[in-house]
């Protein structure tokens, strides 16, 4: 179901093997070196959601080859299977071509954590953000491109979702106010909730 202009949701995209599989790549992507870490920002503040990048490591605001604000590590490698993943995403649901996809920052959300409004405007290329959902069930609040303010949609992302955010969604305001305790599918093995979003760079 289209939102906004250039931004789709596609509930249960994977099923519950594809998801079990991904969240087993996601926990090996957590281990040292380059794993898991926290996320201060300059003001002093600090990410309630940890994070873990692939390709190319974000840190507030810019991309980085090796994890500046943790272990110095390089980021670990962006795998050619999940490049392919987020193809297929795009062309089930915009049906465009795309470039490459280079980074994954996948984040990690306990019930606690949330996601400040905010755009995402460190990535160089207009290509569209695609965003899978794993774990616990999550508001997601779709804003606007003008202000971290109303107007906004909330909607439920579940375990298993794909959003797509293309043309004039890739610089809408959104966040995620709250995480929904215990809401994962019981199969699956996971407490808590994890986003997996795809990034071409541009760089
Ligand atoms: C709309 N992540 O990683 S996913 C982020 O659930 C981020 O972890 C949230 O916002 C999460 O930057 C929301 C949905 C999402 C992701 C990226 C977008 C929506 C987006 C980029 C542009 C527009
Ligand atoms: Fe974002």
């Amino acid at each position: 179901t289209q939102v906004a202009p250039g931004a789709v949701h596609v509930p249960d995209w994977l099923d519950p093997r594809h998801q079990r599989e991904l969240l087993e790549a996601c926990r090996t992507w957590a281990r040292p070196p380059a794993g898991l870490r926290t996320v201060r920002t300059p003001g002093g503040g600090t990410m309630t959601a940890r994070q873990v990048c692939l390709g190319w490591h974000w840190h507030p605001y810019a991309y980085a080859r090796t994890v500046v604000d943790g272990d110095g590590a390089p980021v670990k490698p962006f795998p050619a299977w999940l490049g392919e993943l987020g193809r297929r995403a795009v062309r089930d649901t915009l049906g465009e071509p795309v470039a490459d996809y280079d980074i994954a920052l996948v984040n990690f959300y306990d019930d606690d954590a949330r996601m400040g409004m905010h755009r995402d405007g460190d990535e160089k290329s207009d290509a569209p953000v695609v965003s899978l959902s794993l774990g616990d069930t999550c508001v997601f609040r779709f804003g606007n491109t003008e202000t971290r303010t109303r107007p906004w949609t909330d909607l439920e992302l579940r375990s298993g979702d794909l959003f797509v955010f293309g043309g004039p969604s890739r610089l809408a305001y959104h966040g995620v106010p709250r995480v929904h305790a215990g809401t994962a599918p019981a199969g699956l093995g996971l407490t808590g909730r994890l986003n997996i979003t795809l990034r071409v760079s541009g760089l």
